[in-house]
């Protein structure tokens, strides 16, 4: 969008569903670049309001409630304030924090229903669900579970399998289950109402095909989602939470919660101006995080119905096709509301080389790392910026956030600062010095700082957050280099003007700093505030000289940054490693016993020690291998399911247990005569059952 045509803008950040708290992957992913580019466009001057909220309908939030033995409105309220909570610890500035399961919300989403039911937009159809006929009650996707049909992982959910990734749709499931009751479930006839995107699909492709400035992995993947064609898709569920139907024969139904989710963007603007037209502040402010400094003016249409305002939604890459296809297709069908301009998603972080997984605890939690490391939101705030995965998928490790504490924040930046407010005092009381006369060298660090605004800005409103931080680091070497080059504690004894000049000019790339870095750090530019003892700086100010007037006297000079010692960040490490270990425990005693057997149904079973002495692939299969085993009663041939994790070379010579009693069966063509016994962890991963040391072939296993 023309910058010149801007009078306003709306940024959202994706609404956290409120089944648990926030962790990293969502900071570093949407809600910090949001925040930086928000705070980026307040000290420009900009009209902004930044929009977010606690998703709180939807099944995830159902089936924490369930887990917990609580109903869902005592597990949004409980992670609606943690996670309000953390993002406000966090600096996370948003102008609301509202919640979809306020009153204004359910209003507005229902009214938005209700003017595309009116208008005829929706079709609607009978469809097949599952059904749980002891729990009475439809069947939402996850509360299925049964096998996955690719990979034979018992426990696959309805809509996904968890083991080897794969979509699924609930009537896929082998042997499905409900998880209410654990009956199976029956298949029931319901109407639902239809959103149809197919109609809508010409008038997406234009809208997207407009906006090829947007990041390749968005672009791209909406492209996908066009070429592959699209269907219409369900906007109402069988399910008691959330918001209700508006429409006669809807009993039991509630809006699809990603129906609601992005109306709630609207709602939270409603809201945030809902009492400023009678000038007085809204009597759940602090409920809804609502900074109640001053009412605000204007009303909630121009943010959301104005051409001139440009629309902004951050959000992590797995909600990408809600954002950029189903949402605009539901504003065009409503017609009364403007389109995002960019939709700037980022790709995963992943921790320690891990996928971050809340059912595994793999993760860092912003609520503890608060707790863990008091007052340093901003070294996080750092490190998650200078690593985001802005174009592919990215990893924080613990040594990484020490070694950039260490070697960059404390190291760079803070040094520069301390030595500079240092000098100041130590030489000139902490008065800002006059500027004397100037040298060539310092008319080139004068005009090199001159040129970093506009690279921060360009680098910051094309969402490359990483660059623009770079940038700003970049001034702080500048300072950095010019005090190493000129020397000012050894000069100070010949030539005092000198030095004046030189910390004067140091001292305004200190303001500059404090402008620059205010987005990405803003407890730091704060700091650095009080220690100036100026602000109110706004960005246009930034790379100037005269920031700071002669005679201007500073504050004490404290430490930005402390560095961050081996023991905390092994101690996280630890916290990690000992997630892992009970998720390993916890996995081993979850998996289910089966019925009891009498002592001589095991006698049964001849088990021996074996060793196999050929091994090849069976061909034309993914996963068998033909062994030859020396049973020390015989050779014979065995198939088994190994292949995915032995190479045959690999394997000759591994002693095994081996069930030799087991009647011969044939598999692909080859008599297998017996099974080796493997033992399974909770990935699937296979090792061999083997004596601990080598034992004679033959030898009985009882
Ligand atoms: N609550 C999904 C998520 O956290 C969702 C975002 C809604 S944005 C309107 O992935
Ligand atoms: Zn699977």
């Amino acid at each position: 969008m023309d910058n010149s045509k801007i009078k306003r803008y709306t940024v959202t950040a994706a609404l956290p569903y409120t089944n648990g708290p926030v962790h990293i992957g969502h900071l570093a992913g949407v809600y910090l670049p949001a925040d930086t580019y928000v705070r980026y466009l307040r000290s420009n001057k900009r009209d902004v309001k930044f929009i977010c909220g606690s998703d709180e309908n939807g099944v995830p939030i159902t089936l924490k409630a369930k887990k917990e033995g609580v109903t869902p409105q005592v597990v949004v309220d409980k992670y609606h304030k943690i996670i309000g909570d953390s993002f406000k610890e966090f600096g996370v500035s948003f102008d609301i924090y509202h919640r979809t399961s306020s009153l204004t919300h359910h209003q507005t989403a229902s009214d938005f229903f209700k003017t595309l039911y009116e208008k005829g937009v929706f079709t609607e159809e009978v469809t097949e669900q599952y059904y749980d006929e002891t729990a009475q009650t439809f069947l939402a996707d996850r509360y299925i579970t049964g096998t996955c049909p690719k990979c034979g992982n018992e426990n696959a959910y309805g809509d996904q399998c968890e083991s080897c990734g794969s979509t699924l749709n609930a009537t896929d499931l082998i042997n499905p289950k409900s998880t209410l009751s654990g009956e199976p479930p029956v298949r029931k006839e319901t109407k639902n109402w239809f959103l149809p995107l197919d109609q809508y699909e010409e008038r997406l492709r234009t809208y997207i095909e407009e906006h090829k400035e947007w990041k390749p992995n968005v672009y791209g993947q909406c492209q996908s989602w066009l070429n592959a064609g699209l269907q219409p898709r369900a906007m109402t569920r069988d399910l008691d939470w959330g918001v209700k139907v508006p429409v006669k024969g809807a009993d039991g139904k509630v809006l699809y919660v990603w129906f609601d989710a992005p109306i709630g963007y609207i709602s939270a603007t409603k809201e945030l101006f809902e009492y400023a037209r009678l000038d007085v502040w809204n009597p759940k402010a602090e409920e809804y995080y609502i900074n109640q400094g001053e009412v605000e003016k204007g009303n909630w249409e121009e943010y959301w119905k104005d051409e001139a305002t440009k629309l902004v939604h951050f959000i992590g890459k797995d909600n990408i096709v809600f954002h950029c296809i189903i949402f605009p297709a539901m504003l065009m069908a409503h017609g009364d509301y403007i389109l995002a301009d960019n939709v700037p998603a980022n790709e995963f972080l992943n921790l320690e080389g891990q996928k971050i997984s809340t059912s595994k605890n793999w993760a860092v939690w912003l609520n503890e790392y608060l707790v863990e490391f008091k007052d340093k939101q901003d070294v996080l705030r750092y490190v998650l910026t200078a690593t985001a995965p802005e174009t592919k998928d990215n990893d924080f490790t613990w040594k990484d956030f020490q070694a950039r504490n260490n070697n960059e924040l404390a190291a760079v930046l803070g040094n520069f600062i301390n030595r500079v407010v240092v000098l100041t005092h130590k030489y000139f009381g902490g008065k800002v010095p006059m500027c004397m006369n100037l040298t060539a060298e310092d008319q080139q660090v004068i005009d090199d700082l001159a040129a970093f605004p506009a690279k921060v800005s360009a680098s910051i409103e094309n969402y490359r957050f990483r660059e623009a931080l770079a940038e700003v680091m970049n001034v702080a070497r500048l300072g950095n280099k010019y005090l190493a080059d000129t020397e000012p504690w050894k000069v100070i004894k010949t030539d005092e003007d000198r030095v004046r000049t030189i910390l004067n000019i140091s001292l305004q790339i200190a303001a500059t700093i404090e402008i620059l870095i205010e987005p990405f750090l803003p407890f730091t530019a704060d700091k650095l505030m009080k220690m100036l003892n100026y602000g109110g700086y706004l960005w246009e100010d930034a790379g100037k000289m005269n920031l700071l007037h002669r005679g201007h006297q500073l504050n004490e000079p404290v430490l930005l940054f402390e560095k961050i010692e081996d023991e905390a960040v092994q101690a996280q490490i630890d916290k990690l490693n000992q997630s892992k270990a009970d998720n390993i425990s916890a996995t081993a005693v979850a998996a289910p016993v089966k019925d009891n057997i009498q002592f001589e149904q095991f006698g049964a079973i001849d088990i021996r020690v074996a060793t196999i002495v050929a091994a090849e692939k069976v061909e034309k299969t993914k996963k068998l291998l033909k062994l030859t085993l020396d049973t020390g009663i015989d050779q014979r041939t065995v198939v088994s399911g190994i292949a995915e994790y032995y190479k045959p070379e690999a394997i000759i010579g591994q002693q095994v247990s081996l069930i030799v009693n087991l009647a011969p069966r044939e598999i692909k063509g080859i008599l297998s005569q017996g099974m080796i016994l493997m033992s399974e962890d909770a990935d699937g991963k296979l090792a061999f059952v083997a004596p601990v040391q080598s034992h004679q072939n033959g030898s009985v296993i009882k």
